[in-house]
């Protein structure tokens, strides 16, 4: 209803523009002027207002920085994350210089050749040396910095190898929540698919797969020691999300039906980090940043970051997909493997639920 009101006014306030420009023209028709020839004092009002544009537009920038620039990211938290934070600087120390100069010659030249009739303008066609010259700096300026940003994204994307030890953990997403899996003591993944999603089970795990076993998956958050090499694994159950670490300048696509890799090494703990910004209450976060659904702007999952010691006792606390899922089937298996399923449960949410399944 509001909506409709609100547009009702627009079309009559447009309405009673478009009358009251009719009625200063037919004014001036009775005057003897013809109301589209520009007179010498509007032409130089409109000059005027060129530099007073220019301050303002500037002032308005200015302003934006001062006001909105702590909502910038702090420093990186990635080993890579620093590299294309460079990168990014680079090109702003580029750019502004130009973006400066280019805005002050536009409305200087503006306001200084403003029509005036005593003033004969020169003619002037064509010159190869200048065309040259704001083709070939452009162009250089430009193929540096692709040079750079390409040398930069094969190091970022470099994949890891057997010899790095890294980390492995895969990130689900689904309308509308992450979760994260670790593949267990053994360190294989078991394998899952979405024909296998069934129940309790969101993560089509294949429960016939022993690898699967001893996974473990979280929700709400998830743990990283720091300082080592964390290899990536994403996958998604229903549409194309983005699984996106602003704080380790890491995004990557979560596509339904196959499975994409990043991977990064984590430089600051949490602690580290609320101290860096002076913020008790930071936190690292993975958000979703694809416009998923309705509620897309509830896919969030906390990340901590901690010293490797802190995060082995976290991992070994948490639960195995067996003792999670405990499906009757497995009860056997289970007892035979001699996983403990009275492990303390210490995540919120999803899984605080599943495992009183079990109980
Ligand atoms: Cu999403």
């Amino acid at each position: 209803m509001m909506d409709l009101l609100i547009i009702v006014a627009v079309i009559f306030g447009i309405i009673a523009i478009s009358k009251i420009v009719s009625v200063l023209e037919l004014v001036g028709n009775a005057k003897g002027e013809n109301s589209y020839n520009v007179t010498e004092r509007e032409n130089r009002f409109q000059a005027r207002l060129m530099p007073i544009f220019l301050i303002a537009y500037f002032a308005f920038i200015i302003w934006q920085i001062v006001a909105w620039g702590d909502r910038m990211l702090p420093v990186s938290a990635s080993e890579h994350g620093v590299v294309i934070d460079n990168l990014m600087k680079t090109t702003w120390i580029i750019i502004i210089p130009v973006f400066v100069i280019t805005h002050i010659l536009l409305f200087y030249f503006a306001w200084k050749y403003a029509y005036d009739k005593n003033r004969k303008a020169q003619f002037f066609a064509h010159s190869n040396k200048l065309e040259m010259l704001w083709t070939a700096i452009p162009a250089l300026v430009l193929l540096i910095l692709i040079l750079y940003g390409l040398s930069i994204w094969n190091t970022v994307m470099e994949p890891l190898t057997a010899e790095d030890d890294p980390i492995e953990i895969e990130i689900y997403g689904r309308q509308f929540d992450w979760t994260a899996r670790y593949p267990g003591d053994d360190g294989k993944f078991g394998d899952a698919n979405v024909r296998f999603i069934e129940g309790v089970n969101f993560l089509g795990m294949d429960s016939t797969d022993q690898d699967g076993w001893d996974d473990k998956y979280v929700k709400a958050e998830f743990h990283l020691p720091v300082d080592k090499p964390v290899q990536f694994y994403f996958r998604a159950q229903d549409v194309i999300h983005s699984a996106f670490m602003p704080h380790f300048r890491a995004q990557m696509n979560c596509v339904p039906g196959m499975i994409t890799r990043f991977n990064f090494v984590p430089t600051k703990t949490t602690e580290e980090m609320r101290e860096i910004t002076g913020n008790p209450e930071f936190n690292y976060y993975l958000l979703c940043n694809k416009v998923c659904g309705a509620a897309h702007y509830n896919m969030k999952m906390e990340i901590i970051v901690q010293s490797e010691a802190d995060y082995n006792q976290w991992i070994g606390e948490q639960k195995e997909f067996l003792a999670v899922e405990g499906i009757e089937d497995f009860e056997e298996i289970n007892s035979t493997k001699g996983t403990d399923t009275d492990t303390t449960q210490t995540e919120k949410g999803e899984n605080k639920q599943l495992s009183t399944l079990n109980n």
